[in-house]
């Protein structure tokens, strides 16, 4: 399980997922609601955006859930949750999540870590960029920097 906002995917994303893709049988990209944070894209679009760029890996399945995820790990049969780590600032909140859903449900959490090309990469630092007309195209696959581009435009409207 490759859990997140996706609001929206980016290149550190990707990174990871296929990275597990190399790694696991099987692996779910679900986007699940991360309530301290407000989004851009609806659930749906995220989805949409994840099945296009997801094309290439035969083993990534796309889904969505609303509820806690260990409830989605423990319905589906999943025991490893993989989380990107970028730095020592995702590691404490990273920690504490992993804990928590390791003691409501046993489910474990691997940590990846980042790739050093994309250490520095947010999906929200990538809207704030696209939101005051800086480049994002070596930040997001060129479907969603099209998307990011339309919807900032809308939203600047
Ligand atoms: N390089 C490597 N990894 C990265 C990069 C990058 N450049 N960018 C992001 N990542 C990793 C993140 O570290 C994270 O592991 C994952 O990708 C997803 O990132 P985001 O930002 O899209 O998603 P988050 O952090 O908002 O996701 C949080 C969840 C939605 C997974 C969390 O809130 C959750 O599980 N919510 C469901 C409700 C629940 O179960 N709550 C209880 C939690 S204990």
């Amino acid at each position: 399980m490759c859990p997140g906002s996706y609001d929206p995917a980016t290149n550190g994303h990707l990174d990871i997922i296929e990275r597990s893709a190399g790694l696991f049988d099987e692996v779910v990209v679900a986007v699940l609601v991360n309530k301290s944070k407000r989004s851009l894209f609806t659930v749906e679009e995220r989805l949409d955006m994840l099945r296009e760029v997801t094309e290439p890996w035969p083993n990534v399945r796309i889904d969505s859930w609303h509820g806690l995820l260990v409830d989605y790990c423990r319905e589906n049969e999943i025991s490893a949750i993989v989380k990107g780590l970028r730095a020592v600032s995702d590691f404490d909140y990273e920690l504490q999540m992993a804990q928590m859903n390791q003691r409501l449900s046993g489910v474990e959490t691997l940590f990846m870590s980042t790739n050093p090309l994309y250490s520095f990469l947010a999906s929200s630092l990538v809207k704030e960029v696209a939101t005051y007309g800086g480049d994002v195209a070596s930040l997001v696959p060129p479907k969603i920097e099209q998307r990011l581009v339309d919807r900032v435009a809308e939203r600047n409207a």
